[in-house]
């Protein structure tokens, strides 16, 4: 490997051929590839031909900036950003990759001339779903934030051959079907083979003469990398996301066994390791508890750190360089065992001491927490923790025994605290905290939403934050404005750019209050309209000219789509009567996925739609009021409707949702947000103004009185309130195909979330949203301000503060 990286600086890729920027030469290159990389011609290529040959060119033109990237990256010998994630959602790569490269036009226009249909030939590209949520998303919005800013990073994370699994409805209910995205290739691909790893589990330790400590693996897997580009936009970087996939040792095939015709039998153990990468966890904020889910955590973290120190040692000789050369973000827990697995390097196979080790160890890692949700904190049982990895459980009581020292002598006496601030859970099962290890572990823990991160020191991790307050630190998230403004809203793009008078504002997102001005300008806000009717019209559901009143999120009770649910019936129920009266014509558009196992959520799913379908059927109701819930919700379709929502739903309980990130999306194009003083909406607002925002419910204060004082009673808001009686019992009757009383009666009982408390003014608020709709200019004067003043929310903001509060890293500049 140190030939490979020696030879870098001198392998700029030059002697070749540049590649041409003409719709000609990209012709030319179309045809080169077609003929020799899928072995076919024009006249007889499929259009999985077509496409596969159109993602290669296009992904070439990055190539050649990549290799300069990884030449400008070595010669400067930085300090690097590791960002270690489960996930990632990624999104569509064509679009994407065709903007950054500027081949859009070009390559649209080559299509043609060979007689092919662009639309046909891009509609084949698939999205890699390798995440959840919001979590997933984030990454990626900070990889291209990365990039975009010039800092040397590398993102890693597992290669699940079934991403996120695919929502159907049937009767209404959600149904999942696999996600197998990969199955026909996957040309954004680098395979790696050369830079693969192996992973060791079970087994059992041993101590040698020297008195050092011996880990015998019980089992061996192999780590096999490939690579995806991360383009910057507006510069030459071009980052990667490696990504790792398991395999099967060469001595898992059992030739013996196949030999004696057992041909299940012979492939057993190769099957038994390639399984730790097949799929995706598909719960969000709850814990599966699986043992495979520990094996991929450390299958992502033991050979994404080999590759770490591999890199390092291009460079770098002397361990304490280290921490100065790099800093890896744990974005999350999942990948915190990353902390016991570099002691354990450092210490049982480089022969450091154990203080030296655990000095590079903190001062290398920084953790993300991603919820206030106590049963989203993880924590493994203890028994399965030391058969799966026996060294690392030593290592962890190692550090818990260090660790709880210095928390007796700062707090002595205090055993409660000692109880409660220990890596190790002793009652009612001994189990390890994740959250703790990776608090002791790292030199910096950030929430990521000013309140989310106050909460996190003031109640969630409290104890850690009064140990070392100055380890605790805010950065609010944010998302790509080149993904879900400039590509998912192109038409607004040009609008902004007109008015701005340039196209700065794509990476200067701030330049977004250049449009202030323009909100008092009558044509302007027409124009703005008319696109945001044409986003409509591209969605295609629901009338255009109805306020497009949108859910889109996971499905978590503490996420309230039941509370949005119980304002829709209000409604059908003043509708219908109400006749002859008039209403706003709203077309209410829920989408997201449930966990497979979440059964109160996916209650909640079936009454939506059978809702939506009892309104449908009523001519009284359905020219005031549709529910749409299209299927399958991903990056791709939310690309879709975000450009065209009017209002934003971000209705959790106060004090529940970290921060949230499609509520920047939305605000940034344009639609008005009704919320609740939570996670990232208090930024938003603050930043909108309270004119330009709907605010209702309980505040985090009030909500944690009325919860922990045991005073809530859902019942007294039930009698007390004719309207959400009459929606609770339209349930309750069958009214709705005789479905969902499984979501009335958990409002009635012991709701968590509060949803009745916070009903009336939910229901106040969308009275104000309606009456403010029927004032259209002074809607859309609104709605440029949002946009306007949500420049802040941009991910390039974020990853400047992750750079200066946090990472201290600074920008390569790539050169011609
Ligand atoms: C989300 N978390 C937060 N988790 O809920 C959201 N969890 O408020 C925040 O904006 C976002 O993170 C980014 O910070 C998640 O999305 C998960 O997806 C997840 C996945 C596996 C296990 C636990």
């Amino acid at each position: 490997f140190l030939r490979k990286g020696a030879d870098m600086d001198v392998r700029n890729g030059m002697g070749l051929r540049p590649l041409g920027t003409s719709a000609a030469e990209f012709e030319q290159d179309l045809l080169s590839n077609l003929y020799y990389r899928r072995g076919t011609t024009v006249e007889s290529a499929s259009t999985q031909d077509a496409y596969e040959t159109l993602a290669l060119t296009v992904r070439d033109r990055l190539a050649e900036r990549r290799v300069r990237t990884a030449a400008a990256q070595y010669a400067a010998n930085p300090r690097w950003v590791y960002y270690l994630s489960a996930e990632y959602l990624l999104g569509k790569q064509l679009e994407q990759n065709m903007l950054y490269s500027g081949t859009d036009r070009i390559a649209r226009i080559a299509l043609r001339q060979l007689g092919l249909d662009p639309d046909e030939v891009t509609a084949l590209d698939l999205e890699p779903g390798l995440g959840n949520g919001g979590l997933g998303r984030l990454a990626a919005c900070l990889l291209d934030a990365m990039a975009t800013l010039d800092i040397p990073a590398v993102g890693y994370g597992i290669r699940y051959d079934f991403g996120i699994f695919k929502q159907d409805f049937q009767d209404g209910r959600q149904i999942e079907r696999p996600d197998d995205w990969a199955f026909q290739g996957n040309p954004w691909e680098f395979p790696a083979p050369d830079d693969q790893q192996t992973v060791f589990f079970y087994g059992h330790t041993e101590k040698d003469a020297a008195g050092r400590t011996l880990w015998i693996p019980g089992e061996v897997v192999f780590a096999e990398p490939s690579h995806m580009l991360v383009p910057g936009h507006g510069t030459d970087t071009v980052n990667i996301v490696r990504l790792w996939r398991a395999r099967g040792s060469h001595s898992s095939f059992d030739l013996s066994r196949f030999s004696a015709g057992q041909y299940a039998e012979a492939v057993d153990e190769a099957v038994h390791a390639e399984n730790i990468s097949k799929v995706l966890y598909p719960d969000d904020s709850t814990e599966s508890g699986r043992e495979l889910r520990l094996k991929q955590q450390y299958f992502l973290v033991s050979s994404s750190l080999r590759d770490i120190i591999r890199r390092f040692r291009l460079r770098n000789s002397d361990w304490t360089d280290f921490p100065k050369k790099t800093v890896i973000q744990l974005n999350d827990t999942h990948p915190t065992l990353a902390i016991p697995e570099l002691m354990r390097l450092l210490v049982d196979e480089e022969g450091l001491s154990w203080d030296l080790a655990w000095a590079i160890t903190k001062q290398t890692f920084a953790y993300t927490c991603h919820t206030l949700l106590p049963e989203a904190l993880e924590t493994w049982p203890v028994h399965m923790f030391e058969r799966l990895l026996p060294r690392h459980i030593e290592i962890v009581y190692a550090i818990n025994e260090i660790f709880l020292t210095e928390v007796r002598n700062r707090f002595p006496a205090d055993l409660d605290r000692v109880r409660r601030m220990s890596i190790i859970q002793e009652e009612p099962e001994r189990r390890v905290r994740m959250a703790n290890l990776a608090v002791v572990g790292t030199q910096a823990v950030n929430g990521v939403a000013e309140l989310h991160s106050r909460l996190l020191a003031d109640i969630t991790l409290r104890d850690f934050a009064e140990l070392w307050p100055e380890k605790f630190h805010n950065v609010t998230n944010g998302i790509s404005p080149r993904r879900f403004v400039k590509m998912a809203n192109p038409a607004l793009s040009d609008l902004i750019t007109e008015g701005l008078g340039g196209d700065a504002w794509i990476t200067d997102l701030d330049r977004l209050a250049g449009l202030e001005p323009l909100a008092e300008d009558a044509s302007f806000r027409l124009r703005w309209r008319e696109v945001k009717q044409a986003n409509k019209v591209r969605l295609g559901l629901g009338d255009p000219a109805s306020l497009t009143d949108v859910m889109i999120k996971r499905f978590h009770e503490y996420k309230r789509q039941q509370l949005k649910l119980l304002h829709i019936i209000t409604q059908y129920h003043r509708i219908k009567q109400n006749p002859g009266q008039t209403f706003v014509p709203r077309t209410v558009l829920f989408a997201g996925k449930a966990a497979p196992a979440y059964h109160a959520a996916k209650h909640i799913i079936r009454l939506i739609n059978a809702v939506a379908a009892t309104i449908d059927a009523d001519p009284a109701v359905s020219p005031y009021l549709k529910v749409v819930f299209p299927a399958n919700y991903n990056v791709t379709l939310s690309s879709l409707i975000i450009p065209a929502a009017d209002l934003s739903e971000q209705i959790s309980l106060a004090g529940k949702e970290a921060s949230g990130t499609g509520n920047m999306k939305l605000a940034l194009n344009g639609a008005l947000t009704v919320g609740t003083l939570d996670g990232a909406n208090i930024e938003i607002r603050d930043r909108v103004g309270a004119d330009n925002f709907f605010l209702f419910g309980l505040d985090t204060p009030a909500a944690l009185e009325l919860r922990n004082g045991g005073t809530y009673s859902p019942r007294a808001y039930y009698e007390q309130d004719g309207e959400l009686r009459r929606a609770l019992d339209a349930i309750l009757d069958g009214k709705f195909a005789g479905v969902g009383r499984e979501v009335a009666d958990s409002l009635l009982g012991w709701d968590e979330y509060l949803t009745l408390a916070d009903y009336r003014t939910y229901v106040d608020a969308q009275d104000d949203v309606d009456a403010a709709w029927q004032d259209t200019e002074s809607w859309t004067r609104r709605s440029i301000l949002n946009t306007a003043r949500s420049g802040f929310f941009s991910a390039d903001r974020t990853v400047r503060d992750y750079a200066s509060e946090i990472w201290h890293v600074t920008p390569v500049k790539v050169t011609r």
